[in-house]
């Protein structure tokens, strides 16, 4: 069993992120009425065949002076440690890093290195073009480099209006826990060199991904909305009860693209391989051919995972 903990002053979003991770749509309304965590929110889930306890560390003052008084009791054995910052209250900064100075201070008396994700959060959509916050992130972020002598740290821009902001934080941390799931994405890459594709990602039954490969330049709007049509397609597998769907969508620009959804089992697990690559509309078997050929891959897939979760 692995302890993922969740922390971070209270207001910060780290209730928001964890319920965003487990829906992954329709959770806007719940996450608006939310309210303050009392002490610790529990709750487990498994990633690749391994069980993980998450647990929601209430942020408020009189729970961060208990978890600082007893750390032993309450931080000890954190095998991933996500620490969630109000990027907008720059008023707030100066606190956020003074907890995350304590926590890490145990951690350190007591020679535990976990891996850290600073996740730089209410980082919204409208606001990533806005000087102001760009610099005082920034700012932040040179300012938690210190801590990068003793720690593994990783930062993270997310909001809960870009989903897939979170799911990449969330990702990214838990795959920090496995030492071979890098092969995944670069199967993916090598494979991608062929077909000349767009996109080619694995995720497993709750989103989370093993693995993927983005042709180099693909613009960030292009990756969102990539991913949301993705969760919408997956959500039909699931309620049609299919196998594999395939779609044709355009982007922006007008180009159209092909794409790919299957759900795969390997051993008892279940997992989606998205595939997209750019349309060829005067050739359009061409694009047929090559999702057959895709066949062929999943193999090497196989073979992989199973490594994975051994
Ligand atoms: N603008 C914006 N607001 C957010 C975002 N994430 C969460 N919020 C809001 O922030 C407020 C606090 O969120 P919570 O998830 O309850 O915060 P918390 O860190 O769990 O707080 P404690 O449980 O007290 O430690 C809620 O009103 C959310 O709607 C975000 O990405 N952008
Ligand atoms: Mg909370």
């Amino acid at each position: 069993m692995k302890k993922i903990a969740f922390m971070g002053l209270d207001y910060a979003g780290k209730t928001s992120i964890i319920t965003a991770i487990t829906k992954r749509f329709g959770f806007e309304e719940e996450i608006l009425n939310l309210l303050p965590t009392r002490k610790i929110a529990r709750d487990a889930f498994k990633f690749l065949g391994i069980e993980f306890t998450r647990l929601d560390f209430g942020g408020q003052l009189q729970y961060r002076e208990e978890y600082l008084k007893h750390p032993t009791k309450y931080i000890s054995g954190t095998d991933l440690l996500f620490y969630v910052i109000d990027a907008q209250d720059y008023d707030r900064y100066v606190e956020t890093i003074d907890y995350l100075d304590q926590i890490l201070l145990f951690l350190k008396e007591d020679q535990e290195y976990p891996p850290l994700c600073i996740l730089l959060h209410k980082f919204d959509p409208e606001l990533t073009r806005e000087k102001v916050i760009n610099q005082r992130v920034l700012t932040i972020k040179q300012a938690l480099l210190r801590y990068s002598h003793d720690f593994d740290i990783f930062f993270f821009e997310t909001s809960i209006y870009d989903i897939k902001s979170i799911m990449d934080a969330f990702s990214s941390g838990l795959s920090l826990l496995f030492d071979k799931i890098e092969m995944v994405s670069r199967l993916f890459s090598r494979i991608s060199k062929n077909y000349n594709s767009i996109l080619m990602a694995l995720f497993d039954s709750k989103g989370i991904t093993i693995g993927e490969y983005y042709r180099p330049h693909l613009h960030l709007t292009e990756k969102i909305r990539i991913y949301d049509k993705y969760l919408e397609v997956q959500k039909r597998i699931l309620t049609e009860n299919r196998k594999r769907l395939e779609f044709s969508d355009k982007f922006d620009d007008g180009n159209r693209y092909s794409g790919l959804v299957e759900a795969l089992k390997f051993g008892n697990l279940d997992f989606y391989l998205l595939f997209i690559i750019e349309e060829d509309e005067e050739h359009l078997e061409k694009t047929i051919e090559v999702l057959d050929k895709l066949e062929s891959a999943k193999a090497q897939m196989e073979s992989i995972i199973i490594e994975l979760i051994q």
